[in-house]
């Protein structure tokens, strides 16, 4: 790993596979296991970057398919690069682009060289391969970028997968030339989808690349909760237990339990955030519909126990008007809590592994989604 980044193991649970530690990044220590915010146009949507950073964030995520787009990454280097564009200081990630082709772009065309697509503003076609994707997160300047890879989609036929998943090594080793600054971290994906031993093969072989962090992609994106935790257990233990590991768009209080017990370091989601602007609170454990009539005339905060702003300063029933009348503010103001929530529900965690606690403390989340509790 390069000097600008290190991984600093600073307990391990007894019972479960978890850790806690520190991530190193040029911007500043990732306390881990830590959930990360998305910011995917160059901000985390409703929040100035002062807000954010008392939500306890560290890293955040920006996309570099949306900022490709939009406003483009001349502009963005132009601008002093991410962190002083979109004024945050604190540690960046940059996803590859590839994911976001495949969910959100029409007339995508996939061949060894790369992508192909229509720009949803323009129409303009585009491509986008794993040098264009490393050179364009370059320009950007996150502090981790993620590998150009191929998400096959679920369900999928084993050979399909197989392709996608091989594909997506030899992308992983042509983003690796291409890769030029050494103040940025490079992150390998292991792809397989539902195939145990695909990722297992994969993940063997991505961590002879040495990287200085790894992910796992391919995950949440239609499979049932079980097949979920399962893919998790069986991959992560496999990845370097020197180097971060993280989970790509995984964002449940379940699904990050299961994965933090499985030796997972890092997550991200966009549903604290998108919950946030449909007027959704996460409050322990639960959610919440903020139109729902029981919060007309409730005078007490979301969670008596949250240190967040929105907490310490309104009641459910002046959050309920907000969100009732379409006002901004409600979003912002949901957006801090829901954040701030699933922050604390990982520094929670971490805090019991160092206690070695986290079993015990944490049993009730380390099943996969039963039903009666949908967050
Ligand atoms: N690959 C990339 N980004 C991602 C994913 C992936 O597989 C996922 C899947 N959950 C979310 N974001 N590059
Ligand atoms: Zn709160």
């Amino acid at each position: 790993m390069s000097a600008k980044f290190s991984f600093q193991h600073l307990a391990s649970c007894s019972q479960t596979k978890a850790r806690a530690g520190v991530f190193f990044t040029p911007h500043g220590p990732v306390e881990t296991p830590r959930f990360m915010p998305v910011g995917t146009l160059a901000n985390v949507k409703t929040l100035t970057p002062a807000q954010l950073q008392d939500t306890g964030a560290q890293m955040i995520l920006c996309n570099t398919y949306h900022l490709h787009l939009q406003p483009g990454e001349a502009i963005v280097a132009g601008g002093g690069g991410l962190h002083k564009f979109m004024g945050w200081n604190g540690p960046i990630l940059t996803d590859s682009g590839g994911f976001q082709v495949f969910s959100l772009s029409e007339m995508r065309k996939i061949s060894e060289e790369g992508v192909t697509f229509r720009s949803p503003h323009d129409g303009q076609i585009i491509n986008l391969t794993p040098e264009r994707s490393i050179e364009i997160q370059n320009i950007l300047g996150a502090d981790v970028i993620m590998a150009f890879d191929e998400c096959p989609p679920y369900p999928a036929s084993r050979e399909d997968v197989e392709a996608a998943t091989q594909r997506t090594y030899r992308w992983l080793e042509r983003c690796v030339v291409a890769h030029q600054r050494s103040d940025q971290a490079l992150f390998g994906i292991v792809q397989g989808g539902v195939y145990l031993d695909l990722r297992c093969d994969a993940a063997i072989a991505l961590t002879k690349l040495d990287l200085p962090g790894y992910a796992i992609g391919g995950v949440s994106v239609g499979e049932p909760p079980e097949l979920i935790a399962k893919i998790v257990q069986a991959t992560a233990p496999l990845l370097p237990p020197e180097k971060p590991r993280y989970l790509m768009g995984v964002g449940t209080y379940r699904e990050i339990a299961i994965a933090i017990a499985s030796g997972v370091d890092l997550f991200d989601c966009v549903i604290p955030t998108r919950w946030a602007r449909h007027g959704t609170a996460m409050v322990q454990g639960d959610r919440w519909n903020l139109k729902n009539a029981r919060f007309r005339e409730d005078f007490t905060p979301l969670d008596e126990t949250c240190p967040c702003y929105t907490c310490q300063n309104f009641s459910r029933a002046y959050l309920s008007h907000l969100v009732r009348s379409q006002e901004i503010l409600a979003y912002t103001l949901l957006s801090i809590h829901n954040i701030t929530e699933l922050i604390r529900f990982t520094q929670r965690i971490r805090k019991a592994i160092l206690e070695d606690r986290f079993l015990t403390e944490f049993a009730q989340w380390l099943t996969p989604e039963s039903g009666e509790c949908s967050v």
